[in-house]
């Protein structure tokens, strides 16, 4: 096969082996950032989709995963780094009940090498401990992120948690995971919370809304 049909039947096959040599074939052609793009991350929705078909069981996916994370980290540090921190903080969680953490992590990365401090609480992370988190690193913004469909009602309760609270104004909300649409967020939560409110589709739209929260 050719290395970038090789790469993604790698992340899909969940096979290891191999993987370092083909990622220094990759960097050697193109940039670390484009090779998640444009190579694993079709490999992560190849998996969604036989794993959604019942056509791919729970372990196979779970090897699927640990290989995309393991390609990952290896081509972090190839990653271009324009800025060192200081540009605002977010504290960063996948959602109660929500063990999803690959797309959390590259907005991780993707944020972290554009300037900005990121608080990387991890999953199944209540609505208590985001707030302890947001208040303990002092948090301009809040980052949640879930891929099950139960996630956007957590997130819809977090948001209420948080008005209820009479803490909406302190912080903008970032949501993002494959289970959300703009328009629910749009239209469904961004009503209901006091505060600012935002829908990313990507890690990159993260950055961008980032940017605009910081601005
Ligand atoms: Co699960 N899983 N999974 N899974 N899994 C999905 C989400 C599913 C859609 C698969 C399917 O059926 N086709 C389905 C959800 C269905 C639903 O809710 N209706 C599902 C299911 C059902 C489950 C279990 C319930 C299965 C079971 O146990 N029977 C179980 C849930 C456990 C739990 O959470 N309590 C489960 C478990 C797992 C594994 C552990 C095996 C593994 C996760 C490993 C890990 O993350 N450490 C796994 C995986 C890998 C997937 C799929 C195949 C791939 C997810 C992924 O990593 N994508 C997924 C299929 C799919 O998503 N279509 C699936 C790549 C990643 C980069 O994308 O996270 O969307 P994503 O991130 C994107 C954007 O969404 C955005 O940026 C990223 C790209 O730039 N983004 C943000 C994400 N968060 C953001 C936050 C932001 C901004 C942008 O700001 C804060």
């Amino acid at each position: 096969l050719p290395l970038w049909e090789r790469l993604k039947r790698r992340i899909v096959d969940g096979e290891l082996d191999g993987l370092d040599a083909d990622l220094a074939e990759a960097l050697e052609q193109r940039p670390a950032l484009e090779i998640v793009n444009d190579v694993l991350l079709d490999g992560m929705k190849t998996v969604g989709e036989l794993f959604g078909s019942g056509q791919m069981q729970l372990p196979f996916v779970l090897q699927s995963a640990e290989v995309m994370k393991t390609a990952v980290a290896r081509l972090e540090p190839h990653m271009e780094r324009s800025e060192d921190g200081g540009k605002g903080r977010i504290v960063l969680a996948t959602v109660k009940g929500d063990v999803h953490d690959i797309g959390k992590n590259l907005v991780d990365i993707i944020l972290s090498n554009n300037g900005y401090d990121v608080v990387n609480i991890g999953i199944k992370q209540p609505v208590s401990a985001i707030l302890e988190a947001a208040r303990e690193h002092r948090a301009d913004v809040i980052g949640m992120s879930g891929l099950l469909v139960k996630s956007t009602v957590v997130m819809k309760e977090n948001l209420e948690e948080l008005n209820a609270r009479g803490l909406a104004g302190e912080w903008p909300v970032l949501l993002g995971g494959a289970a959300l649409t703009r328009a629910y967020v749009e239209q469904d939560l961004a009503g209901l919370y006091d505060g600012e409110v935002r829908y990313a589709r990507d890690a990159f739209e993260g950055l961008r809304l980032m940017d605009a929260f910081m601005a």
